[in-house]
């Protein structure tokens, strides 16, 4: 409601200026003036008002850099966390230069070159020596920026240590859930074919696998029967005809995909667990990420670890890092009992993309081993 009024008020008030401004052309015109011709003493009103309004500006871009600070970038507890927030600060370096280079100029322009007597405009038609200057300065610096950047990226990204605990973060309308690998560390394949009620990731192993190919005849046969009920008298229903071809199409490639992996150990998938809400990483390892979608394209954003990465449909993508602040000290630096770690989406991924949320603790590595030791294996957690 408050909104609602302050939002009215300027409108009205943009309403009333420009009633008075007309009502002042009006008054103009009626004496006899043009309106146009502007006298020395609002020249100099003008160009004193402009610089006073780069001023203006200039105090309310340090205000709202001191009033906003607290939303930036909490402090990085990853190990390349550093490296990104030194590129990232350079990078306003620049920015903040040249905002402030331009704004200067252009206010002392306005006051310097105000219209006074007769002004004549000096014609230039070209000028080498500046082109130059206006042309390779910027080059050089995005040069800087872009080597500067990729040489960070690249040294976070690439080479994940072969000792990396495996960890996949998968992505749905609308929650995360985080599988690890178990003792092998190794994670099972999935197939998004495998997905069903009972087996939301689509992980591949031998009894889960049979049990989906018949588990896809049941369905056909479901459809089957639906068809005799919505339309009986034998009439076809193209829909669920359409709907019963693309089932048993999809299990003759489950089928293939079976015969050819008939020498794969699909066992490795047997000791995955699976977290929701919260997920556990021991300080100093790095821990490697594998990112999927199960529907549309989500991100992976562990802000505090200066981590994010898409989750596309269709394929994985990987991101690692190794934490260096466990969850009890981050939470001594910054006083709050509660803190957490965060893994959010940060796409806007639908209605509900608000709560794609998990807390993430880190810990030492025997409690993160103590952790997992506790958790339930997907696959003899009983109802799977
Ligand atoms: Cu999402």
């Amino acid at each position: 409601m408050a909104s609602f009024l302050i939002f009215l008020v300027i409108v009205l008030g943009i309403a009333a200026i420009v009633q008075v401004i007309r009502v002042f052309e009006i008054s103009n015109f009626l004496q006899g003036e043009d309106g146009i011709s502007v006298s020395p003493r609002e020249t100099n009103s003008l160009r004193i008002s402009l610089v006073l309004f780069v001023a203006g500006f200039f105090a309310f871009f340090i205000y709202l850099w001191v009033a906003y600070k607290q939303y930036f970038l909490p402090e990085s507890a990853s190990e390349h966390g550093a490296a990104i927030d030194t590129l990232l600060n350079f990078n306003f370096l620049i920015i903040t230069i040249v905002f402030v280079i331009t704004h200067i100029l252009l206010a002392y322009f306005s006051y310097r070159y105000a219209n006074t007597v007769s002004p004549k405009a000096t014609f230039v038609t070209h000028n080498n020596k500046l082109e130059l200057i206006w042309t390779s300065a910027p080059a050089v610096v995005l040069a800087i920026i872009i080597i500067y950047g990729l040489t960070t990226w690249n040294s976070a990204m690439l080479d994940t240590p072969d000792d990396s605990i495996n960890i996949e973060l998968y992505a749905r309308q609308f929650d995360w859930t985080a599988r690890y690998a178990g003792e092998d560390n190794v994670l099972g394949k999935s197939n998004y074919l495998m997905i069903s009620a009972t087996n939301p990731l689509g992980i591949i192993n031998e009894t889960k696998l049979k049990e989906r190919l018949s588990e896809m005849d049941a369905e056909a046969a479901e459809l089957e029967a639906s068809r005799a009920e919505v339309y009986p008298g034998g009439k076809t229903d193209m829909e669920i005809l359409d709907k019963i071809a693309l089932k048993k199409k999809q299990k003759g490639r489950l089928e293939q995909m079976y015969a050819q992996g008939e020498n794969e150990d699909y066992s490795v998938a047997d000791d995955d667990i699976l977290t929701k809400v919260e997920f556990h990483i021991p300080v100093g390892k790095p821990v490697n990420f594998q990112i999927r979608s199960q529907d549309v394209i989500h991100s992976a954003f562990m802000p505090h670890f200066r981590a994010q990465m898409n989750a596309v449909p269709g394929m994985i993508t990987n991101f690692y890092f190794t934490p260096i602040i466990t969850t009890d000290e981050m939470r001594k630096k910054v006083g709050d009992p509660n803190f957490n770690y965060l893994l959010l989406c940060n796409k806007i991924c639908g209605t509900a993309h608000y709560n794609m949320q998990m807390n993430i603790i880190v810990e030492s590595e025997a409690d993160y081993q103590k952790w997992l030791s506790e958790q339930k294996k997907f696959f003899v957690a009983g109802t799977n």
